[in-house]
Parts: structure tokens; sequence; C-alpha cells
């Protein structure tokens, strides 16, 4: 993959409305990109590994709790936050998932959840990239439907018990830490798992054809003993996994226009360079159709990721707005990489070239923090008052 697939697709001088700290902080990890993650990530993504030797410099960028202030934090507002997703997944989707689950998702859970005491101690050292963290909630016969999950943590004295399984975590068996939900008697709590507890084990998923430069695991609890200074304080019911998961698919519809405006970007220089019956193929108006499609779709995507940060930044942010931008970026994202192939021929189907890989990233970022139908129901629940899960 060429630097030049980086540049931006700004057809409305969107340019104009950041803050030059959001241009800033944008330009900043676009370089890093450039410069560290571009060398490496096809070969990742072929070895199914995690690049973890790029974790000092992404926390060096403040990336790592981005938008949370205090505690080592950068305490940067949501659009600056959502560009950094945009660059990330303009390389990989792993890269932007790795970012999205140690930041919106086990930082945040400690940072909105956590007593003081956690706070202090586990957040300054995962903005350093010191500590990782992961979210495990999903188990194997519990995915959309998480209100079913079956761990459950049992009082035990002046602790708990902890026994279950989670399934398709995020950076589980690299991680220092899990945020682990589990039934209790009043509902839906949250805990800090830490690597090393007698009973707690991870395992990486193998076999995977999309997310390969991410590491997937199973998390196994049996008689996990914690102190109740292990539990989340202020976590109580699945209102708190599900608040996290707000903060993560904000994050998604921005990551998702990155990967997005790569494939566009690459369709595009292969339109114009590739010649079939003695001409472009982008002087075609069959190709020219699928690169406005592309076009229109990635500059919808982006109207729709300032809007939201403009709302999130004055606390105005509905979950079911994110649900909104969530479904139709990724989903339009999808759309685009698939077209992006296609403009690619053969050629489409290599690594040479970065779309199949954004292609097959995608279909996993349709399917976790809630598929593109569970996202249908929440806005279809919203718009009728009518609830389509019961
Ligand atoms: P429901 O009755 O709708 O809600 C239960 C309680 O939660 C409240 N609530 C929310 N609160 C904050 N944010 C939201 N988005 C919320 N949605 C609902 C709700 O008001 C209620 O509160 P209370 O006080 O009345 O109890 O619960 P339900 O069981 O009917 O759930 C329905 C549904 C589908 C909305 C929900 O369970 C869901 O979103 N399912 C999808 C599961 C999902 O997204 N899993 C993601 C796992 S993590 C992951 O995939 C990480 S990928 C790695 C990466 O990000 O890169
Ligand atoms: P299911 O819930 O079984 O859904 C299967 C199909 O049924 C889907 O098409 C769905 O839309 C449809 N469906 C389900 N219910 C309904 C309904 N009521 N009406 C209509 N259709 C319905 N989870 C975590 O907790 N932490 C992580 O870090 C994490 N990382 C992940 C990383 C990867 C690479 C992947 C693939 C998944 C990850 N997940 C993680 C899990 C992810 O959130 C779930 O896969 C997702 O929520 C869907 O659950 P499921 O796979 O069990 O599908």
């Amino acid at each position: 993959m060429t630097a030049t697939l980086l540049r931006d697709l700004d057809y409305l001088a969107l340019d104009e409305l950041l803050s030059t700290e959001e241009r800033m902080t944008r330009d900043a990890v676009r370089r890093f990109v450039e410069r560290d993650v571009l060398p490496v990530i096809e070969h990742h993504f072929a070895a199914s590994t995690f690049p973890m030797e790029l974790v000092p410099a992404m926390a060096e960028l403040g990336i790592f709790g981005a938008s949370l202030k205090g505690y080592g934090c950068a305490g940067m507002n949501a659009i600056a936050y959502g560009l950094i997703m945009q660059e990330l997944e303009a390389a990989d989707s792993g890269l932007r998932s790795f970012a999205s689950v140690q930041s919106a998702l086990a930082m945040y859970a400690i940072y909105a959840f956590g007593s003081e005491e956690q706070k202090r101690r586990f957040l300054p050292e995962m903005a350093k990239g010191k500590l990782i963290g992961c979210f495990g909630l999903t188990e194997p016969d519990h995915g959309s439907d998480p209100g079913s999950m079956e761990t459950k943590a049992q009082r035990d004295g002046a602790g708990w018990v902890l026994n279950g399984t989670k399934r398709w975590i995020t950076n589980g068996s690299i991680a220092d830490l899990a945020i682990v939900w589990a039934k209790v008697e009043e509902g839906i709590a949250g805990f800090i798992v830490e690597k090393g507890k007698p009973g707690f084990s991870a395992h990486e998923m193998k076999g995977k054809f999309s997310m390969r430069a991410s590491i997937t695991s199973e998390l196994v609890l049996e008689d996990v003993r914690l102190s109740e200074s292990e539990r989340l304080p202020h976590a109580r019911g699945l209102r708190a996994a599900l608040a996290c998961l707000n903060e993560a698919r904000y994050g998604i519809a921005w990551g998702a226009v990155g990967a997005a405006r790569t494939c566009y970007n690459c369709a595009l220089d292969y339109a114009k360079s590739r010649r079939q019956f003695s001409r472009p193929i982008a002087g075609y108006q069959l190709v020219q159709q699928k690169l406005v499609e592309m076009l229109s779709e990635i500059t919808k995507a982006q109207l729709l990721c300032l809007r939201l940060g403009q709302l999130k930044n004055e606390g105005k942010l509905r979950p079911q707005q994110v649900s909104l931008a969530k479904r139709n970026n990724v989903a339009q994202a999808l759309n685009i990489a698939r077209m992006a192939r296609d403009i690619l021929g053969a050629n489409g189907i290599v690594n040479e070239y970065p779309v199949i890989r954004h292609m097959l990233n995608l279909e996993t970022v349709n399917t976790y923090e809630g598929t593109h139908d569970i996202h249908t129901l929440i806005l279809g629940r919203d718009i009728t008052g009518l609830d389509a899960f019961d």
C-alpha cells in the first residue's frame, strides 16, 4: 500500500470546518500511519498478528483514551478523536479496533464506572500503552442479545466468584486486564479481571479471514475469585456495558470513512491508469458511475461524522444517533470496498492493493458493535416506539 492512498478526500471542503488543533491531530496520525504502519501492515495481516511494536508510538500520539480527561489522557474533543479513528482505519480496521477497545471500551469503562482508586491505578498506564485492556461482553451463545449472558458472579463473603466464557474478544490474549460483564443477583455488573488471576485464561481464536491484523480471543473464567475492589462500583445493569458501546460505535462510524477513502483512492488511481479497449477504464460511464457513487457516499458519511462529533462535544448525542451513523457508514464502506474491488478486476483480489484486505475487515465491522440489522431495530424502535426485540 502506498502513502498516496492515505490522501484526503474532501469534496465539500469540510477541512475548513475543522479547528487547527483537529487538523494537526489528524495530520500527525496520518504521518504515523504512513511512516510506521504502511510498511508492516500487509505482513501482519498475512501472519495474523497485531503490530505490538506500534503501541509506544500510538501512546506517544495520545491515541489511547484520547478523549478522556485527566489520568494521563489527552482530553481531546470528539471530532479530534473521530479523526484519529479515521486515519487509523485508513490503514487497517485492526489498528482502529485495537485503539477502540483500549480507549472506548476498556479505559472508558473504568473512567465512567470505576472507583477513584481504579482510575488512578489503571488509566495512566493504559494511556501510556503499558497496560492493554479488552472488553468481554459477547459469549458463545449470546451476541446480539448480551442481556441473556450466562457468565455469573456470585457473592463469596466480601468478594466474588466468576464463572463463564466470553468469545470473540478483541485483544483478549494480549491484554493485561479484561473488563468482564457478568450476571449478579441484581442484574449485570462489570469487573476488572487482571491477567494471571487463578482460573482466568485467554485463548487466541484462529482461522479468521477478516480482521487478521487483530487478535481475537476466548476468555475462560473458572472459579475466578475477585475482591469487591475489582468490581466497577458504578456499573449497574446492562446499560453500563451499552454506554461503553456508544463510545466505540462512535469511533467506528468515523473509522469506516477512513477504510472507504483508501478504497476509493485506490480505485480512482487504478481506473485512471488501467487501459482496456485502448482507453483508461476511468473514461467509461459505468466505471465513472461507481466512482461517483463512492464519492457521494463517503462525502455523506463525512457529514454524518462531523455532525455526530458536534453533538457529542455539546453532550447532546443520543445512542440512537450513533446507531444511525455506525449502521450507515459501515454499510456504505463495505459497499464501497466491494465496488473498488470490482474496478480493480483480478488485481482486486491480491495483496498488492489494500482493497481486498479492507473489504474482508469491513465484514467484521458490519457485525461487531451491533450488527447492521440490530442497529436497524434500534432505530426502528426509536422512531415507532415499538420494540421489535421482544
Ligand atoms: P434494552 O432493554 O434495550 O436496554 C437495557 C438497558 O440499557 C439501556 N440502553 C442503553 N444505555 C446506553 N446506551 C445504549 N446504547 C443503550 N441501549 C439501551 C436501556 O435504556 C435500558 O436501561 P434500563 O435502565 O431501563 O435498564 O436491552 P435489550 O436486552 O433489549 O438490548 C437490546 C440491544 C439490541 C439494544 C442491545 O443489547 C445491543 O446493542 N445489542 C448488540 C450487542 C453489541 O453491540 N455487542 C458488542 C460487543 S463489544 C464489541 O463488539 C467490540 S468490537 C471491537 C471494536 O470495537 O473494535
Ligand atoms: P448473532 O447475535 O447470533 O446474530 C446472527 C445474525 O442474526 C445476525 O445477522 C444478526 O443481525 C441476526 N439477528 C440477531 N438477533 C436478531 C433479531 N432480534 N432480529 C433480526 N435479526 C437478528 N464482542 C465483545 O464483547 N468484545 C470484543 O472485543 C469483540 N470483538 C470482536 C471482534 C471480532 C473480529 C468479531 C467478529 C466480533 C467481536 N465481538 C466482540 C463480538 C460481536 O460484538 C458479535 O459478533 C456481535 O454482537 C454479533 O453477535 P453474534 O456474532 O453472536 O451474532
